[in-house]
């Protein structure tokens, strides 16, 4: 009824439909995060090398592999080149670091993660007048650095995140390798139509972050809104006998798309897993997308950049 079946990415590779989210999970907490991931059944781990915690996830990467509970090629890997190595010549070094963090020989998808080149230095983000100071770095030329990547085995895919419509269409009019997968946000708040539809129509998959609305996000301000208190996704998910958690990961996974819940809470990595045996009706999903209200949770402050990505309508 609603199996779990790994989507295909447009290079004929799959997908695992749920990873674990990683960002803000300490590195003292994400390596048993990781494993109790695994031990419930993910096949997948989003990571970052901004989250300053792949160390950490690659440590419980070799104990699952010395256990023998997993191999290499079961488990999906992605990370992200973070906005201060956009400079073509940064690109390859970058991921080497990333995979020297994670103990790995190769990443299964690697994303440019925001199309807004940083000033490139020491410091993950350079602070100019109290402004993140920008480069000129064009996201462009990043993604012909990314697709020398693949041709080097360090990658098996690559893609992009938080790229609006016009910056998709720019890296598909250079591109020798088109971009596998789209990282955005989705949720019912945000419910991103028209930007999947632009993907959907270019064999580009997407994978929504922040599903749960984030509530854990660092600038999330008091009085804030709380997606997983929402009253009327209360009301679907008692209907289904699930969780809001669970009801907010199928509005992912049944309009087609791989999501990415993070928990460090054993019991909550579990739940988040355990919903291959319902699926959100015709009606639910439009009733959830009906809650889209620009409520967009995760955002870079740089509105200013010329690369700033969500200026745009989409
Ligand atoms: P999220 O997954 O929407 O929410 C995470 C929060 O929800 C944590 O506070 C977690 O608490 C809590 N939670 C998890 N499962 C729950 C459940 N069943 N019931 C109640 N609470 C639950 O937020 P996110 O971390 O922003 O997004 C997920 C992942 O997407 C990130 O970790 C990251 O990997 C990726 N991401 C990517 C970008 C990008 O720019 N590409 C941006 C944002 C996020 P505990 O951990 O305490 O259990
Ligand atoms: C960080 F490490 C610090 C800030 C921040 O804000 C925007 C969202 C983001 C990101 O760029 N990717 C994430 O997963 N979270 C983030 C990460």
């Amino acid at each position: 009824m609603a199996a779990n079946v790994p989507i295909i990415l447009n290079n004929g590779r799959t997908c695992p439909v749920i990873g674990l989210g990683t960002w803000k999970s300490k590195p003292g907490e994400v390596t048993q995060a990781v494993k109790d991931a695994i031990d419930a059944g993910y096949r997948h781990i989003d990571c970052a090398h901004v989250y300053g915690n792949e160390k950490e996830v690659g440590e419980a990467l070799k104990t699952k592999f010395a256990e023998g509970v997993i191999k290499r090629e079961d488990i999906f890997i992605t990370s992200k080149l973070w906005c201060t190595f956009h400079r073509p010549d940064l690109v390859e070094g970058a991921i080497k670091t990333t995979l020297e963090n994670l103990g790995l020989e190769y990443l299964d998808l690697y994303l440019i993660h925001w199309p807004q080149a940083f000033k490139e230095g020491d410091e993950l983000f350079p602070m100019k007048d109290n402004k993140i100071e920008g480069s000129s770095v064009d996201y462009v030329d990043t993604w012909k650095a990314m697709e020398t990547l693949v041709q080097k085995g360090l990658s098996k895919s690559i893609g992009v995140s938080n790229f609006n419509k016009k910056q998709l269409e720019r890296v598909l009019a250079a591109a020798s390798i088109k971009p596998a997968m789209q990282q955005i946000e989705v949720h019912p708040w945000l419910n991103q139509q028209p930007l999947i539809d632009f993907c959907k129509s270019h064999d580009i998959a997407i994978t929504a972050y922040s599903p749960l609305g984030s509530p854990d996000r660092p600038f999330a301000k008091p009085g804030d809104p709380v997606l997983l208190e929402e009253a009327k996704i209360k009301t679907i998910a008692d209907k289904y006998g699930k969780s809001v958690a669970q009801v907010l990961i199928r509005y992912a996974i049944d309009r087609g798309l791989v999501v990415i819940p993070k928990s460090v809470t054993k019991s909550r990595i579990i739940q988040n897993f355990n919903v291959f045996d319902f699926q959100l009706s015709l009606d639910d999903i439009k009733e959830l997308s009906s809650l889209e209200c620009k409520g967009r949770v995760c955002s870079m402050g740089d509105t200013y950049h010329p690369d700033y990505p969500f200026n745009d309508e989409y």
